[in-house]
């Protein structure tokens, strides 16, 4: 089995293994966890490796003491000048496949305000377990950035719409009693009983059938993520998304976040 320490990545991840169970903690504050290309890097690594040690279950938690447990992709590498900023390629995306395909159950733990496409991340999560500090808030339109469809499945996978329409159209946070109702989170608890109840629960899932929780997963991987599309469609949809990837609004929403100052969108 591995040494979990060489999984660590420092300033990046810290990465434990209790028995079956894998433990990835987000460890960078100065950026407030914002999901790199070398944090998204170190988390696929990690994954993977787990994958390869038969670990059976994965808890995806930030650092003790957090106020924010991920503030989203990385806006200052979000590609610009007309690119897809949420391509196939990108590596949140292929983080994103890496814990929707991991083989057994993979539990986010939050505490504090989850941003962008580490909701995304928490929702690519089987199960979302929270205290009373967490929140959660989808931005793509503080940004002037169309979300990607595979991405809106993750969404629609598994809250209402009438939810997914005002988290995405207000960009607002939602709190833990909110989104308990809405259905982001499995369970609410005390700050103070977070992780005991996180690895109770993962401890509890771990001495499970490995072989039939990883063919329930994926099949409900597959089920939720492969919906049929039309060709026709997709480029529609892809047209939609590119007249506002290269507009002048998504390149004032990047450049008004970098410069610390609000957007001004002329819809065009
Ligand atoms: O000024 P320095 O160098 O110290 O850096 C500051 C921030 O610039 C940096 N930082 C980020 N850098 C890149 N990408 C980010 N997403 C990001 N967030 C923060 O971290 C340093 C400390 O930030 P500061 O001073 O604002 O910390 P704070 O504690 O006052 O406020 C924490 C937050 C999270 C409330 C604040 O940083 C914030 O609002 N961040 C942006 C959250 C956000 O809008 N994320 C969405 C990213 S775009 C995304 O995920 C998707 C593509 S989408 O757009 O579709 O949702």
């Amino acid at each position: 089995m591995t040494d979990s320490s060489e999984m660590e990545k420092p300033g990046l991840i810290s990465v434990s293994v209790d028995e079956y169970i894998g433990v990835i903690a987000l460890r960078n504050p100065a950026k407030r966890n914002a999901l790199s290309r070398d944090l998204m890097g170190a988390l696929t690594d990690a994954f993977a490796r787990f994958a390869a040690q038969k670990i059976r279950v994965v808890v995806l938690r930030a650092a003790p003491d957090m106020k924010v447990w991920s503030a989203g992709h990385d806006i200052g590498e979000l590609p610009q000048a007309g690119r897809d900023p949420l391509s196939y390629a990108d590596p949140l995306e292929e983080t994103l496949r890496a814990i929707r395909s991991f083989p057994g159950p993979v539990v986010a733990m939050v505490h504090g305000s989850v941003w962008g496409g580490a909701f995304d991340l928490v929702l690519s999560c089987d199960l979302v377990i929270a205290d009373e500090t967490a929140t959660f808030a989808i931005t793509p339109v503080n940004l002037g950035l169309p979300y990607n469809t595979t991405g809106l499945l993750h969404f629609t996978g598994r809250l209402r719409a009438n939810v997914i329409k005002e988290l995405f159209f207000t960009a607002a946070s939602a709190n833990a009693d909110t989104a308990l109702e809405w259905g982001i989170i499995n369970h609410l608890v005390p700050a103070a009983e977070l992780e005991a109840h996180t690895m109770a629960l993962a401890r509890k899932m771990a001495a499970k059938a490995p072989l039939a929780m990883a063919a329930i997963k994926e099949q409900l991987h597959i089920l939720s993520d492969y919906q049929p599309i039309a060709a026709q469609v997709f480029e529609r949809v892809q047209e939609t998304r590119r007249r506002a990837y290269e507009s002048a609004d998504y390149r004032e929403g990047v450049a008004a976040f970098l410069e610390k100052r609000a957007p001004v969108f002329k819809g065009e």
